[in-house]
């Protein structure tokens, strides 16, 4: 470890060695503008070992590139020069070991933990696509994940290799389990001993920006969720200059982002921007959320800059703290859901520190946001990031509107597309032609842009539910409902909620045998089995039994019916 001093170590320790480079920019990490289309580029070698060489030379100052602590008072200090030792090493063991190629898909399911960093890196440098996944999904969801993908490879944990165990003999194309763990398991690799006993020696790929990177899982409104694929154009786009004043963030910076390693928002902030401007990136392990931690992490680490979903500053805000002056942190971001003005307003009167709104799908990344510095008018999520042309079109053609005006939020496709937009969904040429409205990629969310080009979330213009920053379609909770025998039919949709913003409710028709059960206990059976059959964030946290849900003639839900009747109540209460 090279800096600072450690209690214990989570993981592993290595010598540092003399590493070889194969590709480090001469002028330093951001050297491409909005509009650059490179034709290599490869974030492991053009980014994290530009920073092990400016620590080698001593122009890097001490702190780590990543630090990792847990509330048992581990910790874990990698510099850059020891994650590019590490990262090759993983490079190795899934090249050399496994015997993944350049194309090969890793379902990478792991929680908070330094090995996360390793793997994903270790990818980059191969060309080998890695999946990130919430450590919340069951053997159902993993299931989906590795047919629909012909993942030759995963890294999970204990908790979830027997959820893996359970289903790998459907995944025929499935070569290599690796486990992340102190304890061994049948036929699984051990990820720590392997990376202990690999080669540091690696030469990164020389990627195309336009090859794959790594696929993210979103929901959609029908079915079960699209595989949205990355080029790594994703990482290249952090360099850019408009990229780089969201946060603007300096190698003094110690930016936590909160955000499950499942999510997009944990590739880019906990890992592809940060190390971009050669900053630390904090982890804390967090395998239960709760905010009293979040907010003896803020006043215990000099964290500098932190990003969560807005549900957990609300969350924050709602216990009684007594201060909430927290000594280092200089920048507050919220994303994944919408802020209200009064809650930027709360968290304001409480820290001293304006809430920035961020926004983004898994296709898109980072598409909107007030840059640190400039004007944040409340409720606004800031205005687009180039290269991205944001503009709001109509649902039929893609015609531009006039400001202030709802709209579809598009991003030009046509006729270039920009770096850093998904490539498409993953065997499903029908959703990508879809989501292309005129020449515009269509986001799905309804917004409105002013004058001065500051955006307004409106709502989504599908059956979507947005529930504390987690995007839930309808049908994987309908789905998991179908299995229990209490449920003949059920409709999901979105629910206000004063903390989470949204939550999943189910309308619920029961088959005749279970009409007569005492319905609070029915309720909770459901809620339990929707939480065992498929991730658990996705549970109804609202049920209510009907004889009947609204239909079309055609005998198709009106799951908008019932949407308008929650949000109509809302607003009558
Ligand atoms: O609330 P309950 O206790 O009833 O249930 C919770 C968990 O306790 C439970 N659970 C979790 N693991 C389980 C389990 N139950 C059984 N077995 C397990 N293995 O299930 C429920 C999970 O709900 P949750 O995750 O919402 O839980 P929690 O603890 O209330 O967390 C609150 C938040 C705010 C931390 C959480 O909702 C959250 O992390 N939200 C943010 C999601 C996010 O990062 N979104 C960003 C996506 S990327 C993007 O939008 C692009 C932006 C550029």
């Amino acid at each position: 470890v090279l800096w600072g001093t450690h209690k214990s170590c989570h993981a592993f320790h290595l010598a540092p060695r003399t590493l070889r480079f194969q590709s480090v920019s001469a002028t330093g990490a951001p050297r491409w503008n909005d509009h650059d289309r490179p034709e290599k580029f490869n974030f492991a070698s053009d980014v994290l070992d530009y920073w092990t060489q400016m620590e080698k030379e001593g122009k890097r100052g001490p702190n780590p590139a990543l630090w990792w602590v847990n509330s048992q008072g581990d910790e874990v200090k990698w510099s850059f020069r020891e994650l590019t030792d590490f990262t090759c090493r993983a490079a190795n063991v899934f090249t050399q070991t496994c015997g993944l190629q350049q194309g090969d898909r890793l379902a990478l399911i792991l929680p908070r933990v330094p090995e996360w960093w390793l793997v994903a890196m270790g990818c980059i440098r191969t060309g080998i696509i890695f999946m990130p996944g919430t450590t919340q999904l069951k053997a159902k969801d993993i299931l989906y994940r590795l047919k629909q993908s012909n993942a030759q490879s995963i890294v999970t944990t204990d908790a979830l290799a027997p959820e893996v165990d359970s289903v790998a003999s459907e995944c025929p194309a499935l070569k290599t389990k690796l486990l992340v763990s102190d304890h061994g398991r049948e036929g699984w690799l051990d990820f720590r001993s392997l990376i202990q006993s690999a080669s540091p020696d690696h030469t990164c790929i020389k990627s195309k920006t336009t090859d794959p990177m790594v696929i993210f899982f979103t929901s959609g409104t029908t079915g079960f969720p699209k595989m949205a694929k990355h080029s790594h154009g994703l990482s290249l786009r952090h360099s850019f200059p408009s990229s780089r004043k969201v946060l603007q963030l300096k190698t003094s910076d110690v930016l936590w982002c909160l955000s499950d390693p499942g999510w997009i928002m944990a590739t880019v902030e906990t890992m592809i921007e940060p190390w971009t401007a050669g900053s630390t990136v904090f982890i804390h392990h967090l395998p239960q959320f709760d905010p009293k931690v979040i907010v003896e992490t803020l006043f215990k680490y000099p964290i500098t800059q932190c990003i969560t979903a807005p549900s957990v500053f609300r969350m924050i805000l709602q216990e009684n703290f007594g201060s909430l002056r927290f000594p280092t942190l200089e920048h507050c971001a919220a994303g994944g859901e919408a802020v209200l003005p009064e809650e930027q307003e709360k968290w304001r009167q409480r820290t001293g520190l304006l809430l920035h709104q961020l926004y983004g799908q898994s296709e898109t990344g980072l598409t909107c946001s007030t840059p640190r510095g400039s004007q944040v008018k409340p409720g606004s999520m800031g205005k687009a990031i180039p290269p991205f042309d944001v503009q709001f079109i109509d649902d039929d053609e893609g015609n531009i509107l006039p400001p202030n005006t709802e709209g579809n939020l598009g991003i030009r496709i046509k006729p270039t597309k920009p770096i850093g937009l998904f490539m498409l969904y993953e065997n499903d040429q029908v959703k990508t032609a879809k989501v292309e409205c005129g020449d515009f990629y269509n986001t799905g969310d309804k917004a409105t842009i002013d004058e001065e080009g500051y955006i307004w979330f409106l709502g989504r213009d599908d059956d979507i539910i947005n529930a504390s920053g987690y995007r839930i379609g309808p049908a994987e909770v309908e789905s998991a409902l179908a299995k229990h025998p209490a449920v003949a039919e059920s409709a999901v949709v979105s629910s206000p909620d004063p903390i989470r913003g949204q939550v999943v409710k189910a309308f619920i028709v029961l088959t005749p045998q279970f009409l007569s059960h005492d319905p609070d206990q029915l309720a909770k059976e459901l809620q339990e089995h929707v939480k065992a059959v498929t991730a658990p964030y996705k549970y109804p946290r609202k049920v209510e039994f009907v004889p009947e849900l609204p239909k079309t003639v055609t005998g198709k839900i009106k799951r908008s019916e019932l949407r308008e009747k929650e949000f109509g109540q809302m607003q009558r209460q």
